[in-house]
């Protein structure tokens, strides 16, 4: 099995690759010589998904896989959702976008959160989606150096660290990604 995994995200690419072992090979576009940065204009993360593996279904005929991400804080009506990765703005980065959700948590004390990941796959002419949450909290201040995002201020219930103290193999157990990506794994070895 070889499947092309529609993402610039290379943060994304080690986790998934780590869970994957042998079972099959993901090629990020990058790897697969496509150059393109695919818009995400839509409101649910389910769209987006669907955007990024129709695009590259299209351009290459080949089975594909795209996952959209975000963290929902229910303290702040699910913000940012589906705008994490822009959060702070065009031209921002993940540093811009933690201290935006540290700043309007300013004072909040439910610090209930969770990350939703969406894979939209592209098999046979058909589109199939896989969903994988992660509740947790928010911290007050960052804490750890490892992952990526929006790791530093969040730590899944069950453990007592942020996911930016942990292994990719420790993230792994508990991560949305994860979970997604276990679904996406069981329906491949049905095919
Ligand atoms: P694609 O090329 O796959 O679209 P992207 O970085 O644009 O990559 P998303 O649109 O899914 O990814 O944006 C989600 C943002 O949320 C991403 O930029 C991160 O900052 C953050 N994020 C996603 N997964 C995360 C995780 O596991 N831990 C922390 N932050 C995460």
């Amino acid at each position: 099995h070889t499947i092309i995994f529609a993402t610039n995200n290379a943060n994304k690419v080690n986790e998934i690759r780590s869970q994957l072992g042998d079972s099959f090979n993901i090629i990020p576009l990058k790897e697969a010589g496509i150059d393109i940065d695919i818009p995400e204009p839509h409101d649910t993360l389910e769209a987006n998904a669907t955007e990024k593996s129709g695009t590259i279904f299209r351009l290459t005929g080949q089975p594909c896989f795209s996952e959209d991400t975000g963290l929902e804080i229910e303290a702040i009506n699910n913000e940012p959702g589906v705008r994490s990765a822009r959060y702070a703005g065009e031209g921002k980065d993940s540093n811009d976008n933690i201290d935006l959700v540290l700043k309007n948590m300013s004072g909040i004390t439910n610090r209930k959160a969770r990350f939703r990941t969406v894979i939209s796959l592209q098999l046979n002419g058909r589109e199939h989606l896989f969903e994988g949450i992660c509740t947790g909290k928010i911290l007050t201040a960052r804490d750890g150096e490892k992952g990526f995002g929006y790791d530093p201020i969040f730590v899944p219930d069950g453990a007592d660290t942020s996911f930016a103290r942990m292994t990719t193999n420790e993230k792994n157990l508990y991560s949305h990604r994860a979970k997604a990506v276990k679904q996406l794994i069981d329906f491949l070895k049905t095919v």
